[in-house]
């Protein structure tokens, strides 16, 4: 068995970066695809070929199937790698690159499918015996159905859409007398963005942690998970910093929450790497939530606290090798903190594109920048606003936050405006430093302080 000759990198940004330059240290030859504003976009800079594949508009260029698999064709390209957004999850593309006699970098079309059912993969995990949300078993057919399973879980509930993801299509539903308006608000809004009204319903976990677990899986049916990550802190269902390990995670949390994660991909006979997502409760108890079939934004802080380079992983089991890598070898050590750092409105969190005119990266022990900046580079207004991923690795997380802190004040970036403020802002929050804080953490900073009685 041979690594491949060629991968195309169907993405643009940090993350084409970033599989490059995984590609080039397997000695594997890249092509980078860009759209008509990315000409000057380091991706194209730093691959072997470059190769432009449309317009700026995502549909016409970086979604676009058949000019995505004619790039590969022209450049005798053997392999696709995805990257996260864009084509990533998207059955239709994996199979069309099966038919082409590309490989997909990637799970199967099968698992692809199944991680954006969010109402079937949530079914499947629960006749599997992982544990899930107390709630419907499967999608609810009717308003009358959410009703009979939110009256079996007790109030307050959370209606979601089964094809749901970033927050849309989901409502929090108090008590029985909203329910119908809610759900058909749920259903409109789940038509309206993904095509598709299927809701399923959830007892609402107040205070929940957003706690995910990476897990590698290879043709031969070897599955292994490198530890959790902790994404509760974000605003609008967009994750700010994730951190690994979790600062509520003991040995024996990080254990089972592992084995609820590696059964979960044996169920669905998962390969490649992927997120099993879920909430945990006050108490510490684990549940189910989703499953993520793509190569993640946050795996950085994985990379650094496991040593393993999961871009090079991917690579090999989709080149048909077994993991080298056993569970028991696994060691997670210290403490990894990932920034996101978008060009925004660091206060209103608006995107704001544009020139940089000056940029100046953090360095030093412990410290890693997934970005595709460079001084005088545009940033497109079309795509993502994410500019740079601080990433940093310490012995302990008092250390990691405050080598963050010092790469955050290192960072210089002008011309635009970046979220940077708003991390040192959290950094520097007691309860952050604590690790006292829950997917509520954000709105809670930014409300003005609770009233004293006096
Ligand atoms: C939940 C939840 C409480 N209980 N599920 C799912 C997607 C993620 N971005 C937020 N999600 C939630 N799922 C159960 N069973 C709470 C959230 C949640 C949330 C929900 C509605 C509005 C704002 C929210 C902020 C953070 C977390």
């Amino acid at each position: 068995m041979k690594l491949f000759r060629k991968i195309l990198v169907a993405n643009r940004g940090e993350i084409a970066v970033r599989i490059i330059r995984a590609c080039k240290e397997l000695g594997v030859k890249t092509v980078a695809v860009y759209s008509d504003v990315d000409r000057e976009s380091l991706h194209t800079k730093i691959a072997d070929e470059s190769i432009c594949v449309g317009p700026a508009s995502t549909a016409q260029s970086y979604n676009n199937i058949p000019s995505i698999l004619t790039a590969a064709e022209i450049t005798d390209s053997e392999a696709i790698h995805p990257g996260y957004g864009f084509l990533s999850e998207n059955p239709h593309f994996a199979e069309a690159c099966l038919t082409s006699g590309i490989t997909f970098i990637g799970p199967s079309a099968e698992s692809i499918r199944l991680g954006g059912d969010k109402a079937k993969a949530r079914q499947v995990m629960k006749r599997r015996g992982v544990p899930v949300v107390p709630g419907s078993d499967g999608p609810v057919v009717s308003e009358e159905a959410a009703l009979k399973t939110a009256k079996r879980i007790g109030f307050p509930v959370i209606i979601k859409a089964s094809a749901g993801g970033g927050g849309r299509g989901m409502r929090i539903v108090r008590a029985e007398e909203e329910l119908e308006k809610l759900y058909f608000m749920a259903q409109r809004e789940a038509l309206t963005a993904f095509g598709n009204g299927e809701l399923y319903v959830e007892k609402f976990i107040p205070e929940m942690r957003h706690i995910e677990v990476q897990i590698l899986a290879d043709t031969k049916g070897n599955i292994i998970h490198l530890g959790e990550r902790d994404c509760s802190i974000q605003r609008r269902h967009q994750k700010l910093i994730e951190e690994s390990p979790s600062p509520v995670a003991s040995e024996k949390f990080r254990k089972k929450i592992g084995e609820y994660a590696v059964k979960a991909a044996r169920a669905v006979k998962y390969k490649n790497a992927g997120t099993i997502e879920f909430i945990v409760d006050t108490e510490g108890n684990i549940y189910f939530m989703e499953m993520n079939t793509r190569l993640q934004v946050e795996h950085p802080v994985t990379e650094f606290v496991s040593g393993v380079d999961i871009v090079k992983e991917q690579i090999r089991i989709a080149a048909g090798f077994p993991l080298e890598l056993k569970q028991t070898k696994i060691k997670i050590s210290g403490h990894s903190i990932e920034c996101r750092i978008n060009a925004e409105d660091p206060e209103r969190f608006i995107p704001c594109p544009g020139k940089i005119t000056f940029l100046a990266l953090p360095g030093g022990p412990g410290v890693r920048v997934d970005t595709a900046a460079y001084n005088g580079c545009v940033i497109p207004s079309h795509y993502d606003s994410l500019v740079a991923k601080l990433i940093v690795h310490g012995k302990d997380r008092a250390e990691a936050i405050m080598k963050m802190k010092r790469a955050l004040d290192e960072f210089i970036i002008e011309g635009i405006k970046t979220t940077i403020p708003f991390h040192k802002k959290v950094l520097n929050d007691p309860d952050f430093f604590n690790g006292n804080f829950n997917t509520g953490f954000v709105e809670k900073m930014n409300a003005p302080a609770e009233p004293v009685n006096r």
